[in-house]
């Protein structure tokens, strides 16, 4: 069998596509471009909460929130890994990045204005991401795939930390309820465009699905995501903002309104509330990092010619 027999061979019989392996140039820039966009999202994805450390209402809090913005740079630097096995070189992608020649999650372009929207970025916001994700540890690309397996479990983690968070402060006064409600009111929408555009003007969805990186298209993943949502909102004592949620018994499903496409187009466009603030931190982060880099490719050179 030849490169391409084997790599249509692999795909029939749902095995993984390895590095090394002969693989398509268009399924190449795919995967370089989903896992490269899916890193960003998690390094630029550490501000909105981040911006809460120093201001953590208990110690228990902030010890919480230090760990889950860990794990976001962890599950960040581990898909960069992912995408070097392609060929890709790290320092070329956050160049794209900071660039803007290079997307990002539009929902990390909203600002988290109350404590309570750190418990509404796990709950939805991660929800989101596991709902989108596990699918994704059965992705044809084998390192995407496995770095999914260990990121969903750490993202399982954190949904639950935002859930938990979010029903203390249900529990607590009138003042703390009314902030979860205005998170949700704020967050609800801007994560249902985490799924995507809808399918007819999804123009990666085809070839991803028969290429097996995608499994589900993207608005059977937010289908699944509103009927998942809806129950934990209604444990929770919340309202979800839409006044067209409702139960449909043929279709088995919740039917919900209609999301403001318009929007989620001028947030991936660069235009949304905080795309300028997240890259503008971005860059500065980088800038500032640039001598600790020259510093260790200097040391590593050092090295190499001290064994020669
Ligand atoms: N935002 O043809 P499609 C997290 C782009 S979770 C921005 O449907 P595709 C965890 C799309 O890339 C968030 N751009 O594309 C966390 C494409 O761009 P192109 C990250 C979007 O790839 C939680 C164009 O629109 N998760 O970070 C968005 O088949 C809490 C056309 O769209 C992932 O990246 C969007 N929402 O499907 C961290 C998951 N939607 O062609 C911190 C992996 C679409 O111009 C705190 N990715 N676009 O380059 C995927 O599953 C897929 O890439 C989709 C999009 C489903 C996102």
């Amino acid at each position: 069998m030849n490169g391409e027999q084997v790599f249509e061979d692999t795909l029939a019989k749902d095995q993984r596509v390895e590095p090394r392996d002969w693989m398509p140039d268009g399924y190449r820039k795919t995967m370089i471009r989903q896992i490269a966009q899916h890193a960003h999202s998690e390094i630029i994805g550490m501000q909105p909460e981040g911006a809460w450390i120093t201001r953590a209402p208990t110690l228990r809090r902030k010890a919480i929130l230090l760990a889950k913005v860990q794990d976001e740079a962890g599950h960040g630097l581990y898909l960069y890994s992912a995408a070097e096995t392609l060929g890709a070189d790290r320092g070329d992608l956050t160049r794209r990045l900071i660039e803007g020649r290079q997307k990002y999650s539009s929902i990390f372009n909203y600002p988290t204005l109350t404590f309570a929207d750190v418990g509404v970025i796990g709950w939805l916001v991660d929800g989101a991401a596991i709902c989108n994700q596990v699918p994704l540890c059965r992705s044809s690309f084998g390192p995407y795939a496995r770095a999914m397996i260990r990121i969903c479990k750490e993202e399982s983690f954190h949904q639950r930390q935002g859930y938990e968070l979010l029903m203390t402060m249900m529990s607590g006064t009138a003042a703390q309820r009314a902030m979860v409600q205005d998170a949700t009111d704020r967050w609800w929408w801007p994560s249902l465009m985490m799924f995507g555009p809808p399918d007819a003007e999804s123009p990666n969805s085809a070839q991803s699905m028969a290429w097996k990186i995608k499994r589900h298209s993207n608005d059977e993943l937010r289908q699944r995501f509103v009927d998942m949502s809806v129950p934990q909102a209604e444990a929770l004592g919340v309202t979800l903002p839409d006044p067209a949620l409702r139960w449909n018994a043929d279709r088995g499903h919740h039917d919900f309104g209609e999301i403001d496409w318009a929007e989620f187009k001028k947030v991936i466009a660069g235009s949304g509330p905080m795309n300028q603030e997240r890259l503008a931190h971005r860059r500065r982060a980088d800038e500032d990092g640039a001598w600790v880099r020259e510093a260790a490719a200097a040391h590593a050179a050092k090295r190499s010619g001290a064994q020669r």
